[in-house]
């Protein structure tokens, strides 16, 4: 039977964006899994399934208002025999997914953006206590139950500011994160993981930083009664990033590299797993959008931590010291973004996992460049912009067909190599955020024209930050091209788990001897960076000459 998800009561939200969508057309959900999330100007919050069953259909986009009883999704019950075949999502348990009693459906995972840090301690539930110390509570929580501690992110003695998480709690309909609201220094801690607590339930004690002032009593009676879940959303953090990566393993043990403020972003669903696993999810690198860790995430950072080879040496990566640069002269401390935070965690892991090894190749371009200057008008008229880099995916695709162990992954285990049959190109895009690489998908099957368009159409996304989870999803090999910038060369990073990607530099004429005489030729450098588990040398040698070969003389692309 086909059931409407739709959008649940959102408070007094009238309408609210449509930032995430989190399944494709035919994918097998549960119950809690997320399908989109909404944000508002003050929280953001995960719609579930609602029932387990498969995607039929998506009725809205990245960017899209919705407002309650909208439809998002069309979901097919899962029949007796496929819901037995996950055994691990629970049953539906009486909540009618495509029901509008949107309550029901709502288990709203909430988040507060960050341009919200006083929205979040104003909604935090704190009384003054003597000493110049607060008592943190539970806020109102609405007509929630069973709300229970599910991360207590702060110990006595450590020191806090207004908008760093101190205690995570659930109930039957949202997660919550309740931050400090104020800066000051943690007197005690009332509370451990599992306990069950209610609203005005004494969390924290706060001794106030120097100069803070602790809020007037009136500040928790002014609450909304109506807003209950709405209003604690905005004591919710939306700062996380993605932190530890595994990759340095001392002693046998996986060893993680800490986001030094330690939240994360995280829906109620990918809580639960992450309980279920036993996984801490401060160490877990997220792929969703805007740094949220999805269920995907999740498994993969198990999987990681499963097959990490045991460590024969001791001692594992020496730590860089920690320096107080303060005192060798001024100095500014400029928060990574979440992107660049997920980013520098990728790169890491990356890096500390696979064996790099770069080869570089340079190609006469000079016929390429012509042929190219000679679209110029028609490219005016088609409105589009034409720049080497759609060639060179092009030829990329030709070298890939030719070269299979190119356009692969190796298993975990690194016993096989998984080929891939469509070249779904990435390509690195430098924005005010940090890195991103968007997908040009089946860039096989386009021309250049078509390549061109896919090029500044995610480039564009990429830098007005509207690129959903499918546009970053599935690459099969990668490009990182610096030639609009400048350089002769670098070592670009290969997106693990692709095992080669290709570094473009910026083509400057050179003389070249055509046998009699120094001719001035158009010359681009290519440094093809590869998993040397899966590639061997000559293979990278031979890759390389294809493509300059294909880059040289482009009528072979048409072969
Ligand atoms: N040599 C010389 N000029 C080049 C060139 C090259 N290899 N590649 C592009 N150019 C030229 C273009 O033709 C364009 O010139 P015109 O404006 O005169 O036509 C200009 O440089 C700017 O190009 P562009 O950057 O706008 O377009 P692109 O298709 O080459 O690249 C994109 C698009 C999104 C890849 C690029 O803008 C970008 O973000 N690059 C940075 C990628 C990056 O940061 N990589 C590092 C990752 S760390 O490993």
């Amino acid at each position: 039977m086909t059931q409407e998800i739709r959008v649940p009561d959102i408070g007094d939200f009238d309408a609210v964006e449509v930032i995430e969508i989190c399944v494709v057309e035919g994918d097998t959900v549960g119950v809690d899994d997320a399908l989109v999330v909404i944000e508002s100007d003050k929280a953001s919050m995960e719609i579930p399934a609602g029932a387990a069953g498969t995607v039929n259909a998506i009725r809205v986009s990245v960017g899209d208002q919705v407002k309650e009883g909208d439809v998002i999704a069309l979901i097919s019950a899962a029949t007796a025999e496929t819901a037995a075949e996950s055994p691990d999502e629970p049953a539906a348990d009486g909540v009618a997914a495509g029901s509008n009693d949107a309550d029901e459906v709502a288990t709203a995972a909430v988040a507060a953006k960050d341009d919200q840090p006083t929205q979040r301690s104003e909604a935090n539930s704190s009384t003054p206590a003597s000493g110049g110390e607060v008592e943190i509570r539970v806020p109102d929580i609405g007509d929630a139950a069973d709300v229970e501690v599910i991360e207590v992110a702060v110990a006595a003695g450590d020191e806090v500011g207004a908008s760093d998480l101190l205690v995570v709690v659930e109930s039957d309909k949202a997660s919550m994160e309740i931050p400090a609201g104020q800066a000051g220094t943690v007197s005690a801690v009332h509370v451990t993981v599992g306990d069950p607590v209610a609203e005005d339930s004494l969390l924290v004690t706060l001794k106030l930083a120097a100069g803070a002032a602790a809020p007037p009593p009136a500040a928790v009676d002014d609450m909304d009664e109506s807003s209950g879940i709405e209003e604690s959303a905005q004591s919710v953090t939306g700062e996380a990033a993605p932190v530890r990566g595994p990759g340095a393993a001392s002693t046998g043990s996986v060893q993680m590299e800490y986001q030094p403020d330690g939240k994360v972003y995280a829906g109620p669903a990918v809580r639960r797993l992450a309980r279920e696993l036993g996984v801490d999810l401060t160490g877990v690198i997220a792929s969703g959008s805007r740094g949220r860790i999805v269920k995907d995430d999740v498994k993969s950072f198990v999987k990681s931590a499963m097959t990490q080879p045991a460590q024969t040496v001791t001692g594992g990566i020496p730590a860089i010291p920690e320096i107080d640069h303060a005192k060798f002269g001024p100095v500014e401390v400029a928060p990574l973004s979440r992107i660049r935070a997920a980013g520098a965690a990728n790169l890491h892991r990356s890096w500390l996992n696979v064996p790099h090894v770069t080869q570089l190749e340079e190609a006469d371009v000079t016929e390429l460049e012509e042929f190219r200057r000679s679209l110029k008008a028609e490219a005016v008229r088609r409105e589009v912009k034409v720049t080497p880099l759609s060639f060179i995916v092009k030829a990329c695709c030709h070298a890939l067909k030719a070269f299979p162990s190119f356009n692969a992954s190796l298993d975990t285990t690194v016993k096989s190599l998984t080929l891939k049959h469509y070249y779904h190109i990435g390509f690195a895009v430098d924005t005010d955020e940090g890195l991103v690489v968007p997908v040009i998908r089946d860039a096989d099957q386009l021309g250049i024209w078509e390549l061109s368009q896919a090029i500044t159409e995610l480039a564009e996304k990429a830098r007005t930050q509207s690129l959903d989870m499918n546009d970053m999803r599935g690459g099969s090999f990668s490009i990182s091209s610096l030639g609009g910038i400048g350089g002769t060369g670098f070592t670009p990073i290969i997106n693990a788990p692709e095992v080669a990607i290709l570094g473009v530099s910026r083509l400057a004429t050179k003389p070249i001897w055509d046998g009699s005489a120094f001719v001035p030729r158009q010359i681009l450098p290519l440094s093809l960076s590869y998993d040397h588990r899966a590639i061997n040398g000559a293979e990278a040698g031979r890759f390389l000459a294809a493509l300059r070969e294909l880059l040289a003389d482009i009528r072979r692309l048409a072969l």
